[in-house]
């Protein structure tokens, strides 16, 4: 697969790079970043000449926050958008979930990645120009467009995720992930046996490999899913001390342990909900034992925040997308169209289908709930009928607020799976349990003939008096 190199020239040939000279790593990185999606068109941002930095020591930040750079990464059709693009993501998901196995990493001696290794005390993550991203951050943060590589120390299995890092000292970092996550059941495993767990953290690679690490994949799934997506295997090298496998063309990878019993404050940290949520509290470190870069290496960010951000473009479409085939691959018939919004991503998730029998409706809520995608801090769930646009939130509102009726409509499940970063729930607590509501919004399955008849105006209605009165409409 193409380096970080290559996919940079790429994107400045299709004009959707611009670089940002004499920013500051402390907020203006950040303030720039949130500023340029609120731009009614923006492009990925190289940041270079960062201040107190040498040229060349570039931040690279909203490397896939539109189509144009979704589908460079992903190698899907350029300039489709909404719907079209949740249509031409599907299918790409199918083919991916069904050949990731077929791509086992493949293991080199040599890579770019080894242009520079630093051991013993020669290691400053300072080296790098780690930006703040928001203004009540408890740091700097150098992971968040980044692949945190673990292993499972029972099955072998290899996952990449992407966690927040925040630097502690010039070796040493925090490791921060919610209960439930992959990596974390990993660093659990071993500090339950009281063994330090290895830990890989590449920051700075091509886009593609944070993203998938964004997903939600089964078990180790990770490596094998960037092949299928790229079309070959990832090449990867044996980390010298870890022994975990990193990519062989990243441009910065940390590698090092987390002990178990050691702990330091980690946050608060600005998060995808658009809050400081889950505060500052202890969290696990890592002690870096090698820092591996490329000479004028470039640190992905991706900073979290309230939608439009980093990330919410493409998690809203390829969420849409996963919760819309696990729907259809749980048997659920005549799923219309799965939608959940940049905003609020999974806590709004919206269903239509086209209702068959008693209960349809009902099921269609409740697995699309709990499925892999929506399970994690979902909140609520809406099926509206075939008629209805998922997408378009007016209509969905229509329907709630015209074809249901709280008292019948309105289910909770409760005790579900949350997060630290659920605002909704006060810390500290060691349970984060959050609730479900399905919102049942289609008309009532046994007199949906009968209801009453919506005003439309037809359209041959429409063209007729559209003729008629041309200089008025
Ligand atoms: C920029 C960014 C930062 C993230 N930070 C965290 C984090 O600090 N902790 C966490 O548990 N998940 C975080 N996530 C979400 C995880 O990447 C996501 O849940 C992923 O599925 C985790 O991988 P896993 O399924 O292998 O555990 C972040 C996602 C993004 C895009
Ligand atoms: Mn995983």
């Amino acid at each position: 697969m193409d380096d970080l190199r290559v996919w940079l020239q790429k994107a400045k040939n299709l004009g959707q790079l611009d670089q940002v000279d004499g920013a500051d790593w402390d907020l203006e990185i950040g303030v720039i970043t949130a500023l340029n999606w609120r731009k009614p068109a923006y492009h990925a941002l190289i940041f270079d000449n960062i201040k107190g930095y040498p040229r060349g020591h570039r931040v690279l930040t909203s490397s896939t926050s539109n189509a144009a750079l979704a589908a460079l990464t992903f190698n899907l059709p350029p300039n489709v958008q909404g719907l079209e693009l949740l249509a031409a993501v599907r299918p790409k998901l199918q083919e991916w979930d069904a050949s990731y196995h077929k791509y086992p990493v493949q293991y080199v001696k040599e890579g770019k990645i080894l242009e520079n290794v630093l051991s013993g005390d020669s290691i400053d993550l300072w080296k790098f120009p780690v930006p703040k991203w928001h203004e009540l951050d408890g740091g700097r943060y150098i992971g968040t467009g980044d692949a945190v590589i673990t292993r499972d120390p029972d099955s072998g299995d290899v996952n990449l995720g992407t966690y927040r890092i925040m630097v502690h000292e010039k070796k040493m970092t925090a490791l921060y992930m919610s209960p439930g996550k992959h990596g974390r059941i990993h660093y659990e495993k071993f500090h339950a046996r009281g063994e330090k767990a290895p830990v890989c953290i590449s920051v700075g690679h091509h886009p593609l490999i944070f993203r998938v690490g964004n997903f939600q994949l089964p078990a180790g799934a990770e490596y094998g899913y960037i092949g299928a997506v790229a079309g070959e295997p990832v090449k990867v090298i044996k980390e010298e001390v870890t022994g975990l496998p990193i990519p062989a063309d990243a441009d910065i990878v940390i590698a090092g342990f987390s002990p178990p019993g050691k702990t330091r404050v980690e946050g608060p940290f600005g998060e995808w909900t658009g809050y400081y949520a889950s505060k500052d509290r202890p969290a696990p470190i890592v002690e870096v034992e090698r820092v591996y870069y490329r000479n004028d290496p470039v640190l992905v960010g991706s900073p979290p925040g309230r939608a439009p951000s980093d990330s919410s473009f493409f998690n809203g479409v390829v969420g849409s997308a996963r919760a819309f085939n696990e729907l259809v691959a749980a048997g659920v018939p005549d799923v219309k169209g799965v939608w959940m919004g940049e905003a609020p991503l999974q806590q709004f998730l919206v269903v239509s289908i086209k209702q068959r029998y008693a209960g349809h409706a009902k099921q269609a809520a409740a697995l699309a709930s709990m499925g892999r995608r929506g399970a994690y801090m979902g909140r609520y769930t809406v099926v509206v009928d075939e008629d209805i646009d998922p997408t378009n939130l007016q209509e969905v509102l229509w329907a709630i607020c015209t074809r249901s009726d709280p008292e019948k409509d309105i289910d909770l499940m409760r005790r579900c799976w949350s997060t630290p970063l659920d605002p909704t729930i006060r810390k500290p607590t060691n349970a984060y349990f959050n609730s479900r509501a399905i919102i049942d919004a289609c008309k009532p399955f046994e007199w949906k003939d009968e209801f009453p008849q919506e005003i439309k105006i037809s359209p041959e209605l429409v063209e007729r008096v559209k003729k008629k009165f041309q200089g008025v409409l």
